[in-house]
């Protein structure tokens, strides 16, 4: 039990928080002060369902004693070590375990400290790859319409969501966006993967007549756009995109932050489409969320396109000071084990029939115009308020808290995707309560 229990910071004002509404937050506080399990403790002691693993990353549920005790250990044995030029053994044997999960071809790994730095890595892989090949006037990005790709500069560029983009200026240039894929008139209520919009792929044939193969360099998408409402892919969508990347010489990203670690009930994105890109963007789940580390996957061309010229010389200029730092390391290796132990990277299949049909019963609650589901992840998209769009979602999110269940609103949708260790009566748990408050939202 938390000794934080029932003490009130006395001053919230200089902690400037991150993608919060500050002021709300600030007059009316929700604290988390413990975690176990599927469940947090809140600072007046109210236990609090996870409906959302946090924010999509503890997917191995909270405080699971191997990954704590591989932390507390590594902490006091080896608490840092030099990436540069330097090396600490748990890393290249993470490295190797990675790989040994990720789909057939990644065969390499360079690490980062977040879902931003892995995907700014990734685009720099990219245009790097191509330059080393002797093909260097492959330099634009193609993101996609409503895509998340973190915050940071080319995330925020080859991303697709307006209020992330708006305030910053130029970003980079030479990106295009591909249409999102979001179809309510003809996909509402789909259960899994949608019939409608496999030829939104087609576009990139427009976008590469456009400006000319010679001169893309790579395609970033989500798998399943997650933060901006959980957008699944039609079927056949993202065969298409890698038979066009292929095509012309395109490479094809995944950025798996919410998709990897068995979140669609297989071990990646990747694995569930049956579709391997040639870049992958983890983070997240990677350490089940506790210490924050990211894991780039490249494929072996792309890794060997880098061996080249002078031995003593450094092939790529890219790293952070904390890549594949020892106790994120460590952390990593115990999720790992903790995944491997109790079968989670596939046990969403098991439960995805079960969280689907829960999810679909919300068809007729108050305010719903779609439920879509994938895995162990959903979302319910509520009509907006009139003129005031957002406020509804989050009136649900505040009241649900209140409830004892944690979910996520992005604009006027819940987002659900509980750690994977959830039983089925903790399902009809957060259902129900999403189902209470939506009956009393306005
Ligand atoms: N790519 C994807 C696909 C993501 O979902 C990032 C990159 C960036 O990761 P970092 O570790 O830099 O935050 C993300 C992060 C939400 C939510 O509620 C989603 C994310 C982060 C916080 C909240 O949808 N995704």
């Amino acid at each position: 039990m938390s000794n934080r229990l029932n003490v009130k910071p006395n001053d919230l004002r200089a902690f400037w928080m991150p993608f919060t509404a500050n002021r709300q937050f600030k007059q009316a506080p929700r604290m988390l002060v413990s975690a176990k399990d599927m469940h947090y403790t809140s600072d007046d002691g109210r236990k609090i369902l996870d409906g959302t693993a946090g924010l999509w990353c503890v997917n191995a549920g909270h405080c699971r004693p191997k990954i704590t005790e591989a932390i507390q250990t590594q902490a006091a044995e080896l608490d840092y070590a030099p990436a540069f030029q330097m090396g600490h053994p748990i890393v290249f044997e993470l490295a190797n375990r990675l790989v040994d999960v990720a789909p057939e071809g990644l065969e390499h790994v360079f690490f980062t400290n977040s879902g931003s730095e892995s995907v700014e890595t990734a685009l720099k892989i990219a245009l790097a790859y191509h330059r080393a090949r002797g093909d260097g006037s492959r330099f634009r990005l193609v993101g996609r319409e409503r895509g998340y790709h973190g915050v940071n500069f080319g995330g925020i560029s080859v991303g697709g969501i307006v209020a992330n983009r708006k305030m910053f200026g130029t970003l980079l240039t030479g990106v295009d966006h591909l249409p999102h894929t979001h179809l309510p008139q003809k996909n509402a209520f789909t259960r899994g993967e949608p019939e409608h919009g496999a030829d939104l792929a087609d576009e990139l044939e427009r976008i590469v007549a456009l400006h000319d193969a010679s001169t893309v360099a790579a395609v970033i998408v989500e798998p399943v756009a997650g933060s901006t409402g959980v957008l699944i892919p039609p079927k056949g969508y993202l065969k298409r995109l890698r038979e066009i990347c292929d095509k012309h010489g395109i490479l094809l990203i995944f950025d798996e932050v919410i998709t990897g670690f068995g979140r669609l009930g297989t071990p990646f994105g990747s694995d569930y489409f049956g579709i391997v890109p040639d870049i992958m963007i983890t983070a997240k789940g990677v350490t089940n969320g506790v210490i924050p580390m990211g894991a780039v996957f490249v494929k072996k061309e792309i890794h060997d396109a880098f061996m080249q010229g002078p031995e003593h010389l450094i092939e790529f200029f890219h790293g952070y000071t904390y890549s594949g730092n020892p106790i994120a390391s460590a952390a990593a290796l115990a999720t790992l084990d903790t995944y491997k132990e109790e079968g989670l990277l596939t046990r969403g299949a098991e439960l995805a029939p079960y969280w689907e049909d829960a999810l679909h019963a919300l068809k007729d609650a108050p305010h719903v115009i779609d439920v879509r589901n994938i895995g162990l992840v959903g979302a319910i998209e509520l009509e907006p308020l009139a003129g005031q769009p957002t406020k509804r979602a989050f009136s649900a999110f505040v009241k649900a808290f209140e409830k004892g269940c944690l979910i996520r609103t992005t604009g006027d949708i819940i987002a659900l995707s509980p750690p994977l260790i959830v039983e089925k009566g903790q399902i009809d748990e957060l259902v129900d309560c999403v189902r209470t408050v939506l009956g009393e939202v306005e």
